[in-house]
């Protein structure tokens, strides 16, 4: 298909006017990959779907709300945008700035941003100040910033980015011809989960489907805010892009779960890493660990007998597997060298 921008194949469902100037990388409309599906899902006839949002222009699913809230920062003047960040909202608005030819700053947790994510966003010429702190106390400094200066805000508290962002759903539909039985995602501030219901109740709505899915919405252990009902005030766990303790959409994550009949839970860092081989060793598909969350989750809804025979479930794998090289590189061990010998090779490659 024809890529087109996100604000043109869905204009008359986002907030934009002709006098809306786009910015646009070609962002969306990305693959909804078949799974083969581990043994639990298979021996049940449950058939599971990736929407591999990896392969937007910067790699993760946070350009379909920064082609918009950065296009409407430009429409209303804005000389630079801000967004604090565990590292994919900083290097999508680090990109979406360059191509508008205004600044971005980006306000990061210091040691705790995956280094594909850095690299971006310092190669685009964003300005990036770490600080000693973790992302909520970034997302607080920023909200102060935008208030005192001329900066416009572009964390999903921003309605823009939200507006974007449902528009997986409107894909995942057309793409299935209707509406899956369960979406399943990573949780972090909880702006992606309020957007895909956003997207999902437009289209009930609109009578394009007549039932939703239910929404199962994932956090690493060490950073559960919301399933332990209270903000977690030292967050920690592999996924570092959602490492966050107290989530800007906390209560609108709580509406998509109730009304959609769906659950949010916890998941260890052990069980999102095995999600994240198996998708990368059986799957083919390389994604960072925090994506790897969604199917972690339903991996034990599978287990527990939760998910009825003949489901079709959608896993949003929210970003690309190259963000995070460092995790990689711990989880896998590259081998020693061997001579330069045909035999050798050979040896190492276990073909002898
Ligand atoms: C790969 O970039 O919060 O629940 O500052 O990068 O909408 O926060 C990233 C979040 C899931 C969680 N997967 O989404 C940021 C940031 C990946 C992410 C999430 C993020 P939300």
């Amino acid at each position: 298909m024809l890529r087109r921008p996100l604000i043109e194949r869905y204009r008359d469902r986002l907030p934009v006017t002709e006098k809306t100037p786009v910015v646009s990388l070609l962002e969306g409309s990305t693959p909804l990959v078949p799974l083969k599906g581990p043994p639990e899902a298979r021996e049940r006839g449950v058939q599971l779907f990736a929407k591999y949002e990896g392969l937007n222009p910067t790699a993760s699913f946070k350009d379909r709300g920064m082609t918009l809230a950065v296009s409407k920062a430009v429409e209303e003047g804005a000389q630079a945008v801000a967004a604090a960040s565990t590292g994919n909202t900083s290097a999508s608005a680090a990109a979406y700035a360059a191509r508008a030819g205004i600044k971005a700053i980006v306000v990061l947790p210091a040691g705790y941003v995956a280094l594909g994510k850095l690299a971006q966003t310092l190669v685009h010429g964003a300005r990036i100040i770490q600080i000693e702190g973790n992302f909520d106390a970034a997302l607080g400094i920023v909200r102060a910033l935008t208030e005192r200066y001329p900066v416009a805000l572009v964390n999903s508290i921003n309605p823009y980015r939200l507006e974007g962002q449902k528009t997986i759903a409107f894909e995942v539909v057309e793409d299935l011809g209707g509406p899956p039985d369960f979406h399943a995602l990573p949780v972090g501030n909880a702006g992606n989960i309020t957007a895909h219901w956003k997207g999902y109740r437009e289209l009930l709505a609109e009578g394009r489907v007549t039932q939703a899915p239910r929404m199962l919405g994932f956090q690493a252990e060490g950073a559960a805010p919301i399933v332990k009902g209270h903000p977690v005030e030292k967050p920690e766990t592999v996924a570092t892009a959602i490492r966050i303790g107290n989530p800007a959409s906390w209560k609108r994550a709580l509406a998509a779960r109730d009304e959609s009949g769906g659950a949010i839970e916890a998941v260890s860092d052990d069980e999102i890493l095995a999600a994240w081989r198996y998708l990368a060793s059986e799957e083919g598909l390389f994604v960072e660990p925090a994506s790897a969350a969604s199917l972690a989750g339903v991996w034990r809804w599978l287990k527990s007998g939760r998910i009825p025979e003949g489901s079709r479930v959608v896993l949003t794998l929210t970003g690309h597997g190259l963000k995070d090289p460092g995790t990689a590189e711990r989880e896998v061990k590259l081998p020693e060298p061997v001579p330069a010998e045909v035999e050798a090779v050979a040896a190492a490659a276990g073909l002898l």
